[in-house]
């Protein structure tokens, strides 16, 4: 028997070979690898298919990628989010999820990145859900840094086809060294991301709700999950929709206690989580009540604890109908720990009401919190894109939301860079009264 067909999978001598309908359990004498792909000479005998002959023709694998793409069905009803900018999403994104799985399916090495904090990890977990046993990485911060980029790149380089895919970062233009570094490997690149962007990266594909009219509230764990649920009927990932939602506090829909616990838990552990493979722990933890449980007890103290203990630390100016808080983080949080400083802004941010700016600050890092109302005076990335522009020495990195985005700064600076984000604040209510 003739197959054509693409090597997907090697174990010593025996191959797995897909001609894109059916998969074969193959034993060769040669020494083939992965990828390799063109006609074979099979042979059935007492203990399988042996690999008589092998003939080496490299347009096989389009064919074969044809047919695979070409056979995905998608099984999808509607959307938890249904409006223009998710309809707009589903299109574009539909066709990148079908690339992923032809890809992952013909054998191609994927490595899944994604943001350390419960949207991301949604991302990464319905991504896992979605292709199977995937490489995949909790990327620390939300820069995807040279380091990141040659970790990766020494990873995939004697791989069939690699692919990296970025979920919730990626976007800022501080990604673009890695994403160059990565691009000149020859490494396929799909950022699934949500952060804004002051040029367009430039990947192989690339989803956001930016590109569809929409903004940072689509988180991208929410996005990742909707298209993926296009393929397949995990009945975990409708549960994560929510949590990524939660996890970044986003206001399209009303979200639940559970939900936001669960963030909350995802954020917790994302702090400790420092080893490769992390998706799978991620995945258990949510399946079991008494973890769950118990980190709930500890998540909610801890909270807790920083929202009680945050007076100290804050100086508040009013203005008619905007309140500037001045949080001193190093001392309310302690490093390394849960809530990070970032988090712990946003739990103080939540005690204010509507109109409300807070700057939290540490030794080197800013992190900025606007509600809703008080973006129509500024947004969070106006005002680390002017710090930028003034002390481009002292901002070491910087990036996010309209309403949430940190500052890296050269301690030297962190405190006139604090100075200059208030002045530039009462300069804005000024200009608005
Ligand atoms: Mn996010």
């Amino acid at each position: 028997m003739n197959i054509e067909g693409i090597i997907i999978d090697k174990n010593k001598k025996v191959y797995t070979i897909t001609n894109g309908k059916e998969t074969f359990t193959v034993y060769s004498e040669n020494n083939l690898d992965i990828g390799q792909c063109g006609q074979f000479t099979l042979t059935m005998g007492p203990h399988g298919y042996k690999c008589q002959d092998f003939v080496q023709r490299d347009e096989v694998y389009d064919k074969v990628y044809k047919k695979v793409y070409d056979s995905l069905e998608y099984n999808r009803k509607e959307w938890l989010i249904k409006d223009d900018v998710t309809e707009c999403i589903k299109r574009k994104g539909v066709d990148v999820i079908k690339h992923i799985i032809t890809s992952h399916k013909l054998g191609r090495k994927i490595m899944v990145r994604f943001h350390n904090d419960a949207d991301g990890i949604v991302g990464g977990l319905a991504m896992k859900m979605l292709l199977g046993k995937i490489l995949n990485f909790q990327n620390r911060g939300a820069i995807y840094t040279p380091m990141f980029a040659i970790n990766d790149i020494s990873l995939l380089h004697n791989t069939f086809k690699p692919m990296v895919i970025l979920i919730d970062f990626g976007s800022a233009d501080e990604n673009k060294e890695g994403l160059t570094l990565l691009k000149s490997a020859g490494i396929e690149t799909i950022i699934i991301d949500h952060h804004p962007y002051d040029e367009k990266p430039e990947v192989d594909y690339y989803i956001s709700p930016w590109e569809c009219g929409g903004d940072s509230q689509y988180p991208a764990g929410y996005i990742t999950c909707e298209l993926v649920m296009e393929f397949t009927d995990n009945d975990m990932i409708p549960k994560l929709r929510t949590i990524s939602l939660a996890g970044d506090k986003s206001n399209l829909i009303h979200l639940s206690d559970d939900d936001k616990n669960k963030a909350i838990i995802l954020d917790y552990l994302a702090v400790y989580s420092r080893f490769p493979n992390t998706l799978s722990f991620y995945e258990s933890v949510l399946t079991d009540e008494n973890i769950l449980r118990s980190i709930g007890m500890m998540t909610d103290e801890k909270i807790g604890a920083i929202k009680k203990t945050a007076k100290h630390y804050v100086k508040e100016k009013k203005f008619d109908g905007l309140t500037l808080v001045l949080l001193h983080l190093d001392k309310l949080v302690k490093r390394q720990e849960f809530p990070s400083k970032s988090k712990a802004a946003g739990a103080v941010f939540e005690m204010y009401d509507d109109s409300v700016i807070l700057i939290g600050y540490g030794k080197k890092l800013i992190t900025l919190r606007i509600s809703h109302n008080a973006q129509k005076i500024i947004t969070a990335r106006e005002i680390i894109k002017e710090m930028k522009r003034l002390y481009p020495e002292g901002v070491i990195s910087g990036g996010g939301h309209d309403g949430a985005a940190s500052m890296r700064c050269d301690p030297v600076f962190t405190d006139i860079i604090v100075d200059e984000v208030v002045k530039l604040i009462e300069m804005k209510v000024d200009g608005n009264n």
